[in-house]
């Protein structure tokens, strides 16, 4: 059984469209994860068919809670944005290797896949470029993307003991997963401009020099310290 994860902050312009395409068929549920939106983005996203959840402030926060929330009967977890960026046809191929026993931890590259012109600054395409390789240099994993899109085994994410609850919890889920030996797969997806709205990250300079700042200590903090355990 699979678990969609959407953190959304005021995305009242795109969840709606978002939660209608989910292929239910595949899923047991899709959750919602609101954190103060002062638009209706909890209210679309319920009328769409999503399970929507409050939780503290922050990215990270957002995906810790909707993991906590997941139905028991879930094994598998999905994260994606509710800004209608990410490409719901590419969930096939993230969920397929982990249902195959094949992998416990699949990520998508933007960097990989095709990407509507300008949606995404060269700067974040560059940070993943620049972040993997500092990754490789390090040995832990071998990246090309710190993108959204992304699947994960919950006995895996469970091994993780993921902390971060801003928005390094995409980097730190990466690093860990390397230290802790899961079988990690990066497959190129797709992606395109947000459907409406405003940005959180990307569009506002000061948001991105955070969320820059967050990754690098991240880094530090993760990717320098030994696991505290390891499989
Ligand atoms: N729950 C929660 N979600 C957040 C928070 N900040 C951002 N998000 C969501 O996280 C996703 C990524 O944020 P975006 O604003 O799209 O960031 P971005 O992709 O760098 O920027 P764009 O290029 O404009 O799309 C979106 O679904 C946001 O709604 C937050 O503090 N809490
Ligand atoms: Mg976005």
């Amino acid at each position: 059984m699979i678990s969609i994860i959407i953190p959304a902050l005021n995305e009242a312009e795109s969840i709606g469209h978002v939660v209608s395409e989910m292929p239910w068929h595949l899923i047991a549920e899709c959750i919602v994860v609101d954190n103060g939106s002062t638009d209706a983005t909890a209210s679309i996203a319920h009328a769409a068919g999503a399970r929507v959840i409050q939780s503290p402030r922050g990215y990270g926060a957002a995906c810790l809670a909707g993991s906590n929330a997941a139905l028991p009967t879930s094994t598998i977890l999905v994260y994606m944005d509710g800004d209608g960026s990410d490409v719901i046809a590419d969930l096939p191929r993230l969920i397929t290797p982990i249902q195959n026993g094949e992998a416990d931890f699949v990520i998508g590259s933007r960097n990989r896949g095709t990407r509507e012109p300008g949606s995404m600054l060269f700067s974040q395409r560059f940070a993943g470029h620049l972040v993997g390789s500092l990754l490789r240099l390090l040995g832990k994993g071998r990246y090309t993307d710190m993108g959204p899109f992304r699947a994960i085994r919950r006995t895996s994410l469970d091994q993780l003991q993921m902390s971060e609850l801003t928005y390094g919890w995409n980097l730190e889920m990466q690093i860990k997963a390397a230290q802790h030996h899961l079988r990690t797969l990066e497959i190129p997806v797709d992606y395109r401009k947000r459907i409406g709205g405003t940005s959180k990250v990307s569009g506002d300079l000061q948001a991105s020099l955070k969320a820059g700042f967050r990754i690098i200590a991240v880094l530090f903090r993760v990717g320098l310290s030994p696991p505290k355990t390891i499989k």
